[in-house]
């Protein structure tokens, strides 16, 4: 993940950093230059006491000894002014690299804000090398991001009365049953009991496919006839939890093309009948701003509480993740990383960012 964006952001830090460098020395250089001519009067001119050193300073000459040393010193013990400008040209890159990253257009202008907000204008303490200055501006961006109202979702099994009943919505193929079997794996692993409901009732071989993981795994799968009524399987299985005091039940649903009106319908149908502790949206890491999309549609017609983004494995973006909790304003629960029960990763905003600028 984030393969082209870390390839981009070196770029990035290293043009802001060497404009600050460059901004620094000429700031130094035309206030040394004046000090220069005010004692020798060798020359006239005003260098470097105007408003914008920066550009005034670019007559100055820099002299060759010792330079390194006092920007070295500059960026140690002084104050920067960042501008607009100053910015203009490496936010141009990022936002280039986030575009091409997958990150959606929304998401990107929300991150360029951010790091403007936080570096333009402000006197900079050059305490930290101008790369971490602009490095933790952008984590801090990629942060408010990822910093939608979050449920956990451990807790919310936890604390809700049981059974807990979760409804995973989103496309075909883009690893909702995968992700059923993984979780009631994991949610097993935690010591709950668990049912699967087959409410994809459309599919061929959905209910095969459900029974496969589930056999493996040890969970019962309850099931109907083929292009039965989804919610009266997935009734059925809550029913079948209430009795039996299982902790969790898991619903898989149908996931025909997201344009199609009566999927969203059925969804709301069955969310009227189930009345879901919690909505999760599946959707594939590798589609990026389709996904994006998608779960914007999903979480209009049924409101979603989390998703999960799977085969982040194939991935070599990473931006979805971003671009779906902001667009959803829900967290991303899980990642899937692979096709194994195992492969699933609870997902923390500051893994990802760790990934990002590892
Ligand atoms: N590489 C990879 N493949 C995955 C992942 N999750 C699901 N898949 C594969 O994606 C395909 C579709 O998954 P499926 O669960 O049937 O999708 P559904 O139609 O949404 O239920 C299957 O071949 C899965 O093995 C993942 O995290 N990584
Ligand atoms: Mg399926």
């Amino acid at each position: 993940m984030f393969k082209k964006l870390k390839e981009k952001l070196k770029n990035f830090k290293e043009s802001v950093s060497s404009t600050i460098k460059e901004k620094v020395s000429k700031e130094e250089l035309a206030e040394k230059g004046v000090k220069e001519e005010r004692v020798t009067a060798e020359k006239t001119g005003e260098e470097g006491v105007k408003e914008e050193p920066s550009r005034e300073a670019e007559e100055v000459k820099p002299r060759k000894e010792g330079i390194g040393q006092r920007i070295k010193s500059l960026i140690i013990e002084r104050e920067v002014t960042i501008s607009e400008k100053d910015l203009e040209k490496p936010l141009e890159e990022l936002e280039l690299a986030l575009l091409e990253s997958d990150v959606a257009l929304r998401v990107v202008e929300e991150i360029l804000r951010s790091v403007k907000a936080q570096l333009v204008g402000k006197e900079r303490k050059l305490l930290e090398k101008p790369e971490d200055i602009l490095e933790n501006a952008l984590k801090e961006a990629i942060r408010g991001v990822l910093n939608v109202n979050g449920l956990d979702f451990d807790e919310v099994i936890e604390r809700s009365e049981k059974p807990v009943k979760i409804l995973f919505v989103g496309v075909n193929g883009t690893g909702k049953t995968t992700c059923i079997a993984k979780i009631a794996k994991r949610l097993m692993d935690h010591g709950y009991s668990v049912v699967i409901a087959s409410g994809d009732t459309y599919r061929a071989g959905a209910t095969e496919q459900i029974e496969t993981h589930a056999e493996r795994l040890g969970v019962k799968v309850i099931k109907h006839e083929k292009f039965s009524d989804p919610a009266a399987v997935i009734f059925d299985a809550v029913k079948y939890a209430e009795a039996r005091r299982i902790d969790v039940v898991l619903a898989d649903t149908a996931g025909r093309f997201h344009t199609n009106v009566n999927l969203m319908d059925q969804l709301k149908k069955i969310q009227r009948v189930m009345n879901p502790d919690l909505v999760i949206f599946v959707d594939e890491a590798i589609a990026g701003n389709d996904a994006v999309e998608r779960a914007e549609r999903f979480n209009n017609a049924v409101g979603i509480d989390g998703s999960i983004l799977t085969k982040t494995d194939a991935d070599a973006k990473g931006g979805a993740a971003l671009s779906i909790a902001y667009c959803t304003s829900r967290p991303i629960m899980f990642l899937g990383t692979g096709q194994d029960y195992n492969d699933l990763v609870k997902f923390d905003p500051e893994w990802l960012i760790e990934r990002i600028f590892e």
